[in-house]
């Protein structure tokens, strides 16, 4: 009863920014993202016959707030197995948790995978997707390679809320696409929590409707400039999708800032690149953090020119990753 796994982080290109059920944790509308080879979280869990959950991250127990989310999510497992076993978990990312980075992602798609697993259980991918996604909606997204869709769904039970893949990652790498990340602030934790800003943003944000129907219209224009390999129109889709994101949010009441001074500044690098002829589109999540989407021949200038800018602490460059998957 005991499973390894791992799994990459995942950048939206199309964001997730609103559930229209919180308990089930199903997305307003649907998303579209990027695996990354080079953020990975690797989840060891083993179940046992007694005693208490126990989390530890990075190698230190976990908050109780952690444990309880993990917990509580590991009794979806144990219900689908019939077992009531307790579980040891350790998860170890190779890059810094809970700050915009996207690290619930991979740690949910990485112990959905390991949990199943150690549980008996043998899942379809649909299925691994609906359950990652029940500990962050993100996560349903990491349990495939490549480009991803995350469709919203329509039942109430939320089992149409899944992934699947657009193109995997060896098309990915094929057409050349990297990801830079440009990390700001040395990775502190951030100021308030995704789900948190979700619902707050939904519920006081006059700009959420909007936000919600341009995710729609965004997510098929997005998948056929995948399918047409166009970068441009998916840079200029994902940089549409974040600004519009990041406005529902701030728009909220109290307004919800993950931008910093260097968030800014890297937005307008971004552009002026661009105009210099480098192919860079910029994304930002729910922190101070920006990726730029580029290429291949492009990545080492895009990367230097993030590098140079004042508060950034740290620049990595990912090829597109793939699925989610069993270490041992
Ligand atoms: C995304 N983000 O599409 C968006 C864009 C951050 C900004 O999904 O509440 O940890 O656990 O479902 O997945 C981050 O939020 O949220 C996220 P929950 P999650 O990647």
């Amino acid at each position: 009863m005991h499973a390894k796994a791992t799994a990459c982080a995942n950048i939206a290109l199309v964001k997730y920014w609103g559930k229209r059920d919180a308990a089930l944790n199903l997305p307003a509308a649907p998303s579209v993202s990027l695996t990354l080879e080079a953020l990975t979280t690797t989840a060891e869990v083993t179940f046992v016959s007694d005693g208490a959950d126990f989390l530890a991250i990075n190698g230190e127990p976990a908050s109780a707030a952690a444990t309880a989310r993990v917990s509580r999510w590991l009794d979806l497992v144990r219900a689908r197995a019939g077992i009531d076993h307790r579980a040891h978990i350790a998860t170890t990312a190779n890059f810094p948790v809970a700050s915009g980075l996207a690290s619930s992602a991979s740690a949910f798609a990485a112990l959905a995978v390991a949990s199943a697993r150690a549980a008996g259980l043998d899942l379809e991918d649909g299925e691994l997707s609906a359950l990652a996604r029940r500990g962050s909606g993100s996560a349903a997204r990491s349990i495939f390679g490549g480009v991803v869709k995350m469709d919203a769904g329509e039942r109430k039970d939320g089992t149409d809320a899944i992934a699947t893949q657009v193109i995997d990652r060896e098309a990915a790498r094929a057409w050349g696409l990297r990801m830079v990340i440009a990390v700001v602030g040395g990775g502190a934790t951030k100021a308030i929590g995704s789900t948190e800003a979700m619902e707050r943003t939904r519920d006081t944000s006059p700009y959420y409707e909007a936000f919600t129907r341009a995710a729609g219209a965004d997510t098929e224009a997005m998948v056929a400039a995948i399918h047409a390999r166009d970068l441009h129109a998916v840079g200029r889709i994902a940089e549409a999708s974040a600004l519009a994101m990041h406005a529902s949010a701030m728009a909220a009441r109290p307004g919800i800032l993950y931008f910093q001074p260097p968030t800014v500044a890297l937005i307008a690098r971004v552009r002026t690149l661009r105009e210099a002829g480098i192919s860079a589109y910029f994304t930002i999540d729910a922190g101070p953090h920006v990726k730029v989407l580029t290429t291949a021949a492009d990545a080492a200038e895009v990367a230097a020119a993030m590098a140079a800018i004042d508060g950034v602490s740290a620049v990595m460059v990912s090829e597109p990753g793939g699925p989610a998957r069993i270490l041992e």
